[in-house]
């Protein structure tokens, strides 16, 4: 069985090399990193009654942390800086005072929370590196609410499998594609820890070039999941019907969905 699972994970990493670069080979060399371990953990939770449970046990590494001199002096601002939508540059005047933040989809406790009462719940802060597709990384230090806080108070249905993030800014303008910025998630990386809905970096609230009010960190994953400018969270069963259908703005241009690292 390990030497079958180990295997499957050299082929998927072979593949994913050739998609990726040398990034991802430089990282993913823990068994739990590998996206075969991932699926199979999801697999399993699935076939587990006490699904959540297997989920929330399943142990799934800590990406590394770094201290504070680790920290980069110039963190660089990448994809979207400035969302142009009217609704985004209202809520930016008024410093998101009037923003809410949306969790809905399969879930039986729909919240709608406020900047104020986000930054109210009790937070976590940690020191990562982040890495982006595009051959840069830069260290910050980054505080936010667990995503895992919210969804079990949003209480997902036994039916999800994903969790879905809307954003504020379309990328039309400056990209070929079409569509407002999106990404999912499985729910061992919903779960995870180290998983935040930051609305802090590096001590300070989250500045526009960075994602405010709400940006999500994965720690495990490449930087494209990690959405910015965060309007919605849905809990959904599949992503086929979404955007162009395969998980995220930069997956359906091609990236790979598990980005994990
Ligand atoms: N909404 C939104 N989220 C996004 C992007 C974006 O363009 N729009 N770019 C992604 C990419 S490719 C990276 S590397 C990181 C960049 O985060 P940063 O601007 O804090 O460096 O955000 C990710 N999340
Ligand atoms: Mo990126």
């Amino acid at each position: 069985m390990i030497g079958d699972l180990s295997r499957m994970i050299i082929t998927r990493r072979t593949a994913l090399t050739g998609v990726m670069g040398s990034l991802l080979l430089a990282g993913c060399d823990r068994l739990s990193a590998s996206p075969t371990f991932a699926k199979l953990l999801e697999t399993a939770e699935r076939l587990n009654k006490t699904g959540q449970r297997v989920v929330l046990s399943s142990n799934r590494p800590l990406a590394r942390v770094y201290s504070k001199s680790d920290i980069s002096l110039n963190f660089k601002a990448n994809g979207t800086v400035r969302p142009v939508s009217p609704d985004y540059r209202k809520h930016q005047e008024e410093s998101f005072a009037n923003w809410k933040l949306e969790i809905g989809g399969l879930v039986k406790n729909p919240l709608s929370l406020s900047l104020e009462e986000i930054r109210a719940m009790p937070s976590r802060t940690q020191i990562t590196r982040h890495d982006c597709v595009e051959g840069w990384s830069a260290i910050g230090e980054w505080t936010g609410v667990p995503l895992s806080t919210l969804l079990e108070r949003a209480e997902l249905m036994p039916n999800v499998r994903y969790i879905l993030f809307r954003c504020a800014d379309d990328l039309t303008n400056s990209r070929d594609g079409s569509g407002l910025y999106y990404e999912t998630i499985d729910l061992v990386d919903a779960f995870h820890p180290q998983t935040i809905l930051a609305h802090q970096m590096n001590g300070e609230t989250l500045s526009v070039p960075h994602g405010a009010p709400i940006r999500v960190r994965i720690e495990r994953q490449l930087g494209y999941k990690m959405a910015k400018y965060i309007m919605r969270i849905e809990a959904v069963e599949e992503f086929s019907k979404i955007g162009l259908g395969r998980g995220g703005f930069w997956e359906d241009r091609g990236y790979e969905w598990y980005a994990g690292i």
